[in-house]
């Protein structure tokens, strides 16, 4: 008789943590605009805190964003989850793009994810990484470590296309200039983002973005979370990790980091059990950012979970009336 091993997560946890998302974007979507990007920070951070602890899982954070930004954060090592199976590593960024929810732009997201325990790549203080990530069709043509133009020709034969029709996708940022000038030179097209690129990221795992691939320097954080989501979809990223100067590399070294290693989308994921959930803050190309009405507020989400690969998007209503009565978050 074969026993089931209860560690291993077995339903679709993502179901769960969708909930999760929807309270950090109901708390921080009425921030928007205001200016203030701790304030919408602090809103998503408790919201995600107090969702957590009710979610069946022994959790630990291993990616909780705000270190480099110095913002209020769900510290690495913090137990989230009400304590019972399965064990699991935790990865949050309560909001992607403060910047754009502040100041009332496009395409901020709460995200989470969960894989099982000791399965994802914990980057520690070092903030930065190179990163390539392209959807399904384009699954095993790319390298972080080949030129641009080659990974341009790759994907765009992968995918039926001319170089011309393939459309990269970019963090606005002055290190990126060489880059740019490369993906122009090799006459592909170009988005440029103020933020968001783990929205990015997912951008090239859903034609109907057309995007095509993300290139460049982000987040380890942000890496990590897009790893989990296009190991879900059936896309792939690569990363390496990026020191800013001397003194980091050399502080990462001591601390056994390899930054001229090529992380895979499984070093920075190594299971395919994994789940997303992210839901939209301000509305965006992917999804619809939180609207408020008199007694309620509408949420669109997208879902993931490995093992099946189902994408599911949910609107959800949320009536203030019956959850300030019952829930600990006064909405
Ligand atoms: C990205 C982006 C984030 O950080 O990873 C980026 O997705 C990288 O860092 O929304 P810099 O902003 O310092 O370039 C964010 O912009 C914010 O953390």
């Amino acid at each position: 008789m074969e026993i089931e091993d209860k560690r291993k997560p077995t339903r679709n946890l993502a179901l769960e943590l969708v909930r999760v998302t929807e309270a950090a974007a109901l708390g921080a979507g009425r921030f928007m605009g205001r200016g203030n990007k701790e304030a919408a920070d602090a809103a998503a951070v408790e919201a995600m805190r107090l969702i957590l602890k009710t979610v069946d899982m022994d959790g630990v954070i291993v990616i909780g964003e705000g270190e480099k930004d110095r913002a209020p954060m769900l510290f690495n090592g913090e137990r989230v989850g009400n304590g019972s199976y399965p064990d699991v590593d935790v990865a949050v960024d309560p909001i992607d793009g403060t910047r754009p929810l502040a100041y009332g732009r496009l395409n901020a997201i709460a995200t989470v994810a969960v894989a099982p325990r000791d399965t994802m790549f914990n980057p520690g203080p070092f903030v930065y990484m190179h990163k390539i990530a392209v959807g399904p069709e384009a699954k095993g043509v790319i390298n972080v470590d080949a030129p641009v133009v080659d990974n341009l020709r790759a994907v765009a034969k992968a995918k039926g296309k001319k170089i011309e029709d393939l459309t990269a996708i970019v963090l606005d940022r002055p290190r990126h200039k060489e880059l740019i000038a490369e993906i122009r030179g090799a006459g592909a097209r170009l988005r440029q983002i103020p933020d968001g690129d783990v929205a990015a990221a997912l951008m090239t795992a859903m034609p109907e973005t057309g995007i095509d691939v993300l290139i460049g320097i982000g987040g380890t954080p942000e890496g990590v979370l897009a790893a989990c989501a296009l190991h879900a979809m059936g896309g792939e990223i690569q990363g390496k990790l990026y020191a800013r100067n001397e003194e980091e590399m050399a502080r990462g070294r001591e601390a056994g980091y390899d930054f001229d290693r090529v992380l895979t989308m499984y070093d920075l994921v190594s299971s395919e059990d994994v789940f997303f959930a992210a839901t939209g803050i301000t509305d965006g190309e992917l999804m619809r950012g939180v609207k408020y009405f008199s007694n309620s507020a509408r949420t669109e989400s997208l879902v993931v979970r490995g093992l099946t690969g189902t994408v599911r998007w949910i609107t959800a209503t949320h009536r203030w009336d019956k959850l300030n009565e019952m829930s600990a978050i006064q909405y």
